[in-house]
């Protein structure tokens, strides 16, 4: 495979890096790395041990000590020029991207489009890092706030994108003058090596130290729980479960760490009766099929005004019908496979226990076998009906099973049964109706930090600030001024009078 050589990608690679070198060691065991697509061993990496994690800090906290004196706009620069290389790479990097993880070419290349954008985008921020100015209360006083470099950012992602929110994360990081340590998903070590290659180019070619962009592949009970306790990194935003988040969460804040949490979500489409169909339908099939239902933004839960549901109902199951399922590389597929085996129980499971609680599955649910389905992780997505208090529908379940729920008489009805889980990611509602879009964006509408009308839950623009409420965790990352958080912020007051009023009035005299 061409790409993989491309890309640096060896049979066995090493698990840890600085940026310049390879560096992890040979005892910490083997991840094995097979394709969802096809089942085929893709390449082996070893993992990284507590040793080379050290290794890796302390190179990443020197590098911080530099770079957080190198002015932004130059630090903008570095980022460009990865921006560029990413251009140069999109191919082979998005073909790597869909190949180990099993979404769609055109998702994988739409990531790495992703990670394009981003870098984009922190290049104009790194001339942007703005704090205002207040008006002292005291006389000839000036104050004014400003946004120093915070120190190395520890970044945990998951499988299901594994290159772009990395990018979210270490582009902003990095025109704010933090250095980075990315920990990748185990599933997914392959894309992470490759990026990491391809920053080393840009290292290189301008001379940056060791630990601007550090990588360690390994287990989270080893080197995972080193990172979330290590004091050395003040920041660590994390992709993943809201168990693994809970987790890391507390670990964090007990030594009084930041975390940037974007944890599960629950997402659903309300679909009131003045819905414009021909929009709706189609967002609500790739909301809820796209990348096999393994996005954190995925379409979970349709929430259908009665006077339309079984329109919807007939619509979806007649586009379900149409759906191509098989090799994610072919782009006549429209559906790849589940990540692993393990995903796929997990799917079978969720089936089995909606229709313990009453739930109906209209469609789908089997599970593949045969040529083309080798690798045993290609399923039928699902449209099951259900109800929003079963409690399989109230947790995530990472695969392309859809839950219709019907409401009746006024949106607020179904505002209420969006809200009604713990988590709080993403939500949309189809309608013309100036008034029910306008309920569902006001203070009494969606509670969740995305919050769309006539478009679909997933593919969130990097512009924005991405993240959720209530257990998927209130972390914002990406854009809009998510950057703030990647930077310790000071006020500063000067006094340039010969006088020292105090503030607030109060009199102290000596
Ligand atoms: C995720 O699934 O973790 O909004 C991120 C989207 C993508 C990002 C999803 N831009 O669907």
């Amino acid at each position: 495979m061409d790409f993989l050589k491309e890309l640096g990608i060896k049979k066995r690679n090493l698990g840890a890096s600085t940026g310049l070198k390879w560096i992890g060691s040979k005892d910490g065991g083997v991840i094995d790395v097979f394709s969802p697509v096809d089942g085929k061993l893709i390449a082996s990496v070893y993992q990284a041990t507590e040793k080379d994690y050290e290794q890796v800090i302390k190179k990443a906290y020197e590098a911080f000590l530099f770079w957080r004196t190198v002015p932004a706009p130059k630090r903008g620069e570095v980022v460009r020029q990865i921006g560029l290389k990413l251009r140069q790479y999109k191919k082979p990097l998005g073909t790597l991207v869909s190949y180990e993880m099993g979404k769609s070419l055109q998702e994988g290349l739409g990531e790495v489009q992703e990670m394009i954008d981003i870098c984009d985008f922190a290049v104009g921020q790194s001339r942007q890092l703005y704090g205002f100015t207040m008006q002292s209360e005291r006389e000839k006083h000036r104050m004014y706030d400003q946004y120093h470099p915070l120190g190395v950012v520890g970044i945990i992602t998951a499988f299901n994108f594994p290159v772009a929110v990395w990018s979210w994360n270490a582009m902003i990081a990095t025109v704010c003058g933090d250095t980075n340590l990315w920990k990748p998903s185990s599933k997914v070590p392959l894309s992470a090596i490759a990026v990491q290659n391809i920053l080393g180019e840009v290292i290189e070619a301008n001379n940056l130290p060791e630990g601007l962009f550090s990588i360690v592949i390994g287990k989270g009970s080893s080197v995972g729980e080193k990172l979330i306790n290590d004091k050395r990194i003040p920041l660590i935003s994390i992709t993943g479960s809201i168990e693994v988040g809970k987790h890391a969460a507390e670990v964090i804040a007990r030594r009084f760490g930041r975390s940037i949490l974007e944890l599960g979500g629950n997402n659903a489409i309300i679909i009131t009766k003045e819905a414009d169909l021909k929009l709706a339908i189609p967002a609500v099939v790739f909301g809820a099929v796209g990348t096999a239902g393994q996005r954190c933004t995925t379409t979970r839960r349709l929430i259908v005004h009665e006077d339309v549901y079984d329109q919807v109902k007939n619509s979806l199951i007649k586009a379900y019908k149409s759906l191509k399922i098989g090799n994610p590389l072919n782009e006549k597929n429209h559906v790849g496979p589940l990540i692993d085996k393990a995903a796929v129980e997990l799917f079978v499971d969720a089936l089995e226990k909606v229709k313990k609680e009453g739930g109906k599955i209209l469609f789908g649910g089997k599970v593949l076998k045969g040529k083309g389905y080798e690798s045993g992780c290609y399923v039928v997505p699902a449209i099951v009906e259900a109800k929003n208090e079963y409690k399989i529908v109230q947790e995530e379940t990472f695969a392309p099973i859809l839950y219709l729920i019907k409401y009746k008489g006024d949106v607020k009805n179904a505002i209420y049964i969006q809200n009604n889980v713990v988590q709080g990611l993403s939500s949309a509602i189809f309608t013309n109706n100036l008034k029910e879009a306008e309920e569902f964006l006001s203070v009494e509408g969606s509670d969740c930090g995305i919050a769309n009308v006539n478009i679909g839950t997933s593919g969130a623009e990097i512009g924005g600030a991405f993240g959720g409420e209530k257990h998927t965790g209130g972390g914002r990352e990406s854009g809009s001024d998510a950057w703030k958080f990647y930077m310790r912020r000071q006020t500063n007051t000067i006094n340039y009078s010969t006088k020292l009023p105090l503030a607030q009035g109060i009199k102290f005299e000596i």
